[in-house]
């Protein structure tokens, strides 16, 4: 085997190695990441898997080359020559402008498909209207509501295994996040209130807000769209809502609790006859005593016996 064919040898196995090497790396520590607990979040972790794989693969071939040619062709003691002089290489320019080319497209023509899979309408989903504030989250049931009252709410959001949800957002106040880092979806809330001017110049304030018992209609009248995010949540557990958007002093405690229950605890809920663990906020307590109320969440765990939740994992 001449001498070229043997660096080759040697470096193609390094890339493949050192890919592996970094591939755990990043997927084991650097981007470290809870289970999911939604049907998104499984394609959402395919398209990490691939990107994890492919930043292990970039960092190889550029890492080894150059660890490589530094440590076996540096300069030999009493050797003053110079390295051969090379202008340039057209075909291994191309080829490296071209496969990279294609790799982002290709890319990118997955995640459109991805997206458009994520935003599209599930059958069957149901309506679960979420409002963020300054600081904390109240949840309204439609579904759960008698027509004429004002909406059921609640401040923690809950939802059953394997009935998909939409859940459409606003902010009352400045722009905030939805985030529950195990269905893996974030999006953005904004302010929902629209300020009209008559031809006389007043001023008018129309209120789309969810708490609005009249929020439909003012919606449709006003061609109102909140902003949306669907789920279908497939793991039985509890979870955190946290806000993903700074949003002034007590961003940090703007949590609510996430519930999955399975159809019979669901049920239950509905009915009004399961106590729910406390919502966590900044204006129910002081989060750094009490621990932002982490035990009652992990009784609550223990006591509904999730399959393969792990109650003690951190919220
Ligand atoms: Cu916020």
């Amino acid at each position: 085997m001449g001498s070229r064919t043997r660096h080759f040898a040697i470096i193609t196995v390094l890339i493949a190695v050192s890919t592996v090497v970094v591939y755990f790396l990043i997927n084991l520590y650097l981007f470290e990441r809870p289970f999911g607990a939604s049907a998104e979040a499984s394609q959402i972790e395919t398209m990490f898997q691939a990107h994890f794989i492919l930043m292990g693969f970039l960092f190889a071939i550029i890492v080894v080359p150059l660890g490589y040619a530094i440590v076996v062709f540096r300069q030999k003691e009493g050797d003053d020559t110079d390295a051969p002089h090379i202008h340039g290489n057209t075909t291994l320019e191309i080829v490296w402008t071209i496969i990279p080319v294609l790799i982002v497209v290709g890319f990118a023509i997955w995640g459109s498909f991805f997206y458009w899979d994520l935003v599209s309408a599930n059958e069957g989903e149901v309506e679960i209207r979420v409002q963020g504030y300054k600081w904390d989250w109240t949840f309204y049931y439609p579904e759960h509501s008698v027509p004429g009252e004002p909406p059921r709410q609640d401040q923690t959001l809950v939802v059953e295994t394997g009935q998909p949800v939409v859940l459409t957002m606003q902010a009352n106040d400045v722009i905030h996040a939805f985030w529950v880092p195990q269905f893996r979806v974030k999006q953005d809330v904004v302010p929902y209130n629209i300020a009209i001017r008559s031809d006389n110049g007043d001023r008018q304030v129309i209120d789309l807000s969810f708490a609005n018992p009249n929020y439909e209609e003012a919606a449709e009248a006003f061609n109102y769209s909140p902003q949306e995010v669907r789920i279908i949540p497939d793991q039985p557990g509890v979870y955190r809502l946290r806000c993903a958007e700074i949003c002034g002093t007590q961003h940090w405690a703007m949590l609510a609790n996430v519930i999955v229950l399975d159809t019979d605890d669901y049920q239950a809920w509905v009915n009004g006859e399961l106590t729910l663990p406390a919502d966590p906020n900044f204006a129910n307590g002081t989060p750094d005593t009490e621990g932002y109320y982490l035990d009652e969440l992990k009784a609550f765990c223990d006591e509904q016996e999730f399959s393969g939740v792990n109650c003690e994992s951190e919220y």
